[in-house]
């Protein structure tokens, strides 16, 4: 029997820090009730907030340099279950999973989809790999996939995608998502313009293939792997391929794939007007693809793209349905206790952006204040609304505090017991 985060020792642990939170709780719901605002709608939002957990991130990351791996990490797709499960027990926001093929790829299908089903969670997005080789696969990937000069590398990854399609469908999934590493490292070394057309073809045959219902993601990055350029280098290019696909192609924002300082929630309010706007990969960065927590260092900047995406479902702009996704790698943190944190730290911004007093700005934005309408978001901003959070968590059965309740229920360590180490493991983003 494998050890489980049960519901009792959730509940035993917040009647230790109930009495302060009721506290909290309604010395906040006084402020916001004279600032006009009703804490028990926001607490019924935060509860129905949902963020997807990638299957690859309850595994240890790692960098070009090295990989140090945790204690009791997942060896199967099932332990990585198990694993994403304890994070939707603890925040009860994450109920979705999106799996990464072939590093998830299940033998039986079916008994996959009962293990998540009888655990509560389901399958969100597909996520194919054509950007490594895989054991016994017949061509390179090294020089590129869906934009290979080579037809047949290029025939092999539109199958591999294909393959993902088939297999979603049998999970119940409903998207997929395309991220490749093709590009140039030198000057020269692809023809700019021949390598976007050919990527267009192959994705236009994946597209084709689309099941009834689905939505196909394409994901842009600035660099890396490519160094030099990469074929679907930015939101431009993803929104012109995305149009020449057709309306079932939306572009996916990963917060990490662009340069420093770039102004991310203006392309998330372009990609929503334009009716283009796929999702997220939520995480953080300093300087490039880091794959941070959520909120670690540019906190204001997520509060800002969920400003974006609160006036949009509180204008309920038509087709206005993105599928919000975790994409990090934990390198040097518990996987477990990351994704929780940035679960939270999602929940925490899309509060905050409901908190904006909405007919104020825009009457400070028509009179040209400036001043005015900043201090309008940073009055969202600077309010603290972790007690809401809680709230939400306690009421839907999670955990008032999920960090110190995963640490007390000595998970981890029962993990290491049952999942001893193996020699190598392709977990995690390296
Ligand atoms: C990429 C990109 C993809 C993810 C891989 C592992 O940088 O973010 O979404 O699937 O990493
Ligand atoms: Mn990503
Ligand atoms: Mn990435």
């Amino acid at each position: 029997m494998s050890f489980e985060l049960d519901a009792e020792r959730i509940a035993a642990e917040n009647r230790k820090g109930l009495g302060p939170l009721e506290d909290d709780y309604a010395h906040l719901g006084r402020q916001l009730a004279r600032r006009g605002v009703d804490i028990e709608a926001l607490t019924k939002r935060a509860m129905a907030f949902r963020v997807s957990v990638p299957s690859w991130g309850v595994g240890t990351g790692g960098t070009r340099f090295a990989r140090f791996p945790g204690p009791g990490e997942p060896r199967n797709v099932f332990e990585k279950l198990e694993d994403c499960e304890v994070v939707f027990k603890l925040t009860r926001s994450t109920p979705g999973i999106s799996l990464h093929i072939p590093w998830d790829k299940p033998d039986s299908p079916a008994e996959l989809r009962s293990f998540a089903q009888a655990r509560g969670l389901f399958f969100d997005s597909m996520n194919s790999n054509t950007f490594e080789d895989q054991p016994a696969q017949p061509l390179s990937y090294k020089f590129g996939s869906l934009s290979h000069t080579d037809p047949a590398v290029r025939r092999q990854a539109v199958e591999h995608n294909l393959e993902c399609l088939e297999l979603g469908v049998k999970l119940g999934a409903r998207s997929h998502t395309v991220w490749i590493g093709d590009g140039g490292n030198f000057p020269g070394q692809v023809h700019t313009r021949k390598a976007l057309e050919r990527y267009l073809e192959s994705l236009g045959q994946i597209y084709g293939a689309l099941p009834e219902g689905w939505r196909l993601f394409i994901e842009h990055k600035l660099y890396e792997p490519a160094f030099y350029s990469t074929v679907i280098n930015d939101w431009g290019v993803s929104y012109y391929c995305v149009r020449e696909l057709g309306e079932r192609a939306f572009s996916l924002v990963d917060l990490g794939h662009h340069a420093p300082n770039v102004n991310i929630e203006m392309i998330v309010a372009r990609l929503i007007q334009f009716g283009k706007l796929a999702g997220f990969h939520f995480n953080d960065s300093k300087y490039g693809d880091d794959d941070l927590d959520a909120g670690s260092i540019k906190p204001f900047q997520l509060f800002l793209i969920f400003n974006e995406l609160v006036d949009a479902e509180l204008e309920q702009l038509p087709g206005f349905d993105p599928a919000y996704m975790l994409d990090q790698s934990h390198n040097v943190t518990d996987p477990i206790e990351s994704l929780a944190t940035s679960a939270v730290e999602l929940v925490r911004a899309y509060v905050q952006a409901h908190l904006v007093d909405r007919a104020g700005l825009s009457e400070h934005q028509d009179r040209n204040d400036p001043l005015m309408a900043l201090r309008t978001l940073k009055d969202a901003f600077t309010t603290d609304v972790g007690p809401i959070l809680a709230m939400a968590r306690h009421r839907a059965g999670g955990a008032i505090d999920p960090v110190a309740t995963f640490r007390t229920s000595g998970y981890r360590a029962q993990k290491a017991k049952e999942r001893p180490a193996e020699a190598r493991r392709g977990a995690g983003i390296v």
